[in-house]
């Protein structure tokens, strides 16, 4: 059987991720492909409640730690996420790895190589969609400013360790577009890789 494609939005915060997420996903749907929404961190879990916590500043912890405990969010999700893609469901996923590095690394005294290591060997996605938004627009979208890492000198960090991640899998939306020209330009893209070869196995990070 065919197996479903793992697609993931990535991007500084505000930049409008939940939203292109919930819109893919519902287009798919639409369109007769089965396909699920995902979310890093997945607050839902024991691991992501602590990480909840954390972002919400109703706790401190240790630098090292928390970043181990983003990735093991991710891996505690691995085998619901290979059940799917296996069954052929496409995965639309709010933030990955790339996240991880990318907001740790922007700390001081960490690099990208050490950020990187917890998550080799997850599954590697068949497509990045990075929504690239200019820092002073993200800062006037709603909410803003409430949650860690929510500052515009922090964002820039995470923006220039987001561009030393991008690879050959990765499409630049521009996220200073409309909400619907943003998801027609990302269904278009989508499409392509739900439809087309997806290798088999997997890819690993
Ligand atoms: N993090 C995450 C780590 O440090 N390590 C990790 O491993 C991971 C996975 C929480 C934090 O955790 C960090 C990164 C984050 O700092 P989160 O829960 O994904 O991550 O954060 P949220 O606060 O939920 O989401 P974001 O702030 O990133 O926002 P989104 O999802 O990019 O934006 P969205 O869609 O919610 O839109 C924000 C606002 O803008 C409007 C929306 O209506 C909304 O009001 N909007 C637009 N307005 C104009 N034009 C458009 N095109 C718009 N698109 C959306
Ligand atoms: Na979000």
């Amino acid at each position: 059987m065919r197996r479903g494609a793992l697609i993931v939005f990535e991007g500084c915060d505000r930049a409008g991720k939940s939203t292109q997420c919930r819109k893919l996903v519902e287009a798919l749907q639409a369109k007769g492909k089965a396909a699920e929404a995902m979310r890093f961190p997945d607050r839902t879990t024991v691991i992501g409640k602590t990480i909840g916590s954390y972002l919400e500043k109703k706790m401190e912890m240790q630098d090292n730690a928390v970043h181990l405990l983003f990735s093991a969010n991710r891996w505690e999700l691995v085998p619901y996420m290979q059940k799917l893609l296996n069954q052929g469901t496409t995965l639309v996923v709010d933030r990955y790895a790339y996240s991880g590095v990318a907001f740790t690394a922007a700390k001081q005294g960490f690099d990208l190589h050490w950020c990187k290591q917890p998550d080799v060997g997850l599954p590697k996605p068949d497509l990045v969609f990075f929504l690239d938004i200019n820092l002073e627009e993200a800062e006037q979208r709603d909410d803003f400013g409430e949650e860690r890492y929510e500052s515009t000198l922090f964002q820039k960090k995470v923006k220039d360790n987001y561009d030393q991640l991008k690879e050959s899998t990765w499409e630049f939306l521009d996220a200073s577009q409309s909400i619907e020209d943003i998801h027609c330009s990302a269904l278009d893209i989508a499409e392509d890789i739900v439809d087309g070869e997806l290798c088999t196995p997997m890819e690993k990070l």
